[in-house]
C-alpha cells in the first residue's frame, strides 16, 4: 500500500531535515514537499537529502501561493501516481510522525475514509506551547465552524494533521476548493462529509513550533470566518 505524506514548506530550514529523517525512519511512506520559493535554504536542504528523488519528492512553486493550493497541487501529483493514502503534515515539527501508524490503523480498522488528528478530543486540550490567546482563537474557530456547518460531532476541524483514502480525493472536486489558509482544513472535512465518507478522529498532541516563523495571520483567520458561510449557503459541489 503506497502512502504519500504531503508537506508544504515556506522557510523551514531549521526544521526540514529533522522532520524528513523522522518520517523516513518511522514509516515506509513517500514524502512530497510543496515549497513556495523559500529563500532560507529549505530547498537546498531537501535536495541534499540522500533520499531526494527516491522517497522524497519536491515541487517548487515560484511564490508563496498559500497552504490550500499547495495541498491541492500535492494531492493531484499523488493521484496521478499509485498512492492509496494521503497525509497532510506541517514541516515545523508540530505534528509527530510517530503517529503515522496510528492513523493508518484507524483507517483500516473501521474502514474510515478520513482520519483527523485532534487536539481536543473528549473535552481535553493536547497542545504544548500555546498561550491562552492562541488557544482561545483555535477553540473559538472550531466552535464557530462546527456550529455553522453542523459538524458538532468533530472536535478539531482546523487540525492540519490528517489522512485521506485515495477515493476521497478522487471524489472531491479539487478544482472547486475555495479556501487557502486555515479554512482549507475546515473545507476539506466539510466536503468529505458531504460526499458521505466516513470520518474519524484520533487524539494527537500538538507541539508549537520551536524554530522558524509562523505564517498564521489575521487575513487567514478572516478568510476562515467568511468561508464557512460561503460553504453553508453557496456550495453545490
Ligand atoms: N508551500 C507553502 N507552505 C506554507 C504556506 N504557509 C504555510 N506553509 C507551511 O505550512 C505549515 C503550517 O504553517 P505554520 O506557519 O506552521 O502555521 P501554523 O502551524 O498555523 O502556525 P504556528 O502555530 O505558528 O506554527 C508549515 O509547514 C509551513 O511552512 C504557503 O503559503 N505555502
Ligand atoms: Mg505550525
Amino acid at each position: 500500500m503506497k502512502i504519500l505524506i504531503v508537506v508544504p514548506t515556506y522557510n523551514e530550514v531549521q526544521n526540514i531535515d529533522k522532520i524528513l529523517t523522522k518520517i523516513l525512519s518511522i514509516s515506509n511512506a513517500d514524502i512530497l514537499i510543496i515549497d513556495d520559493n523559500s529563500t532560507d535554504g529549505t530547498k537546498e536542504k531537501i535536495k541534499n537529502n540522500p533520499q531526494f528523488n527516491q522517497r522524497i519528492h519536491l515541487i517548487e512553486r515560484t511564490a508563496k501561493l498559500g497552504l490550500g493550493t499547495a495541498y491541492v497541487t500535492g494531492f493531484k501529483w499523488g493521484l496521478s501516481r499509485q498512492y492509496q493514502i494521503f497525509f497532510e503534515m506541517d514541516a515545523d515539527l508540530s505534528h509527530d510522525p510517530q503517529e503515522i501508524p496510528n492513523f493508518i490503523k484507524k483507517l483500516e480498522e473501521n474502514r474510515f475514509d478520513m482520519v483527523v488528528g485532534s487536539r481536543y478530543m473528549n473535552g481535553t486540550i493536547s497542545v504544548v506551547g500555546w498561550d491562552f490567546r492562541r488557544l482561545l482563537i483555535s477553540k473559538f474557530g472550531n466552535w464557530y465552524a462546527s456550529t455553522i456547518l453542523n459538524l458538532k460531532q468533530f472536535s478539531d476541524l482546523t487540525s492540519g494533521y490528517r489522512c485521506y483514502k485515495r477515493e476521497v480525493l478522487e471524489k472531491i472536486n479539487l478544482d472547486n476548493i475555495k479556501s487557502n489558509g486555515y479554512a482549507f482544513q475546515i473545507e476539506m472535512v466539510y466536503r468529505t462529509y458531504k460526499k458521505h465518507f466516513k470520518i474519524s478522529e484520533i487524539p494527537i498532541i500538538f507541539y508549537e513550533r520551536e524554530s522558524g516563523g509562523s505564517k498564521m495571520s489575521g487575513k487567514i483567520a478572516r478568510e476562515a470566518a467568511v468561508m464557512v458561510w460561503k460553504l453553508k449557503f453557496f456550495d453545490n459541489s
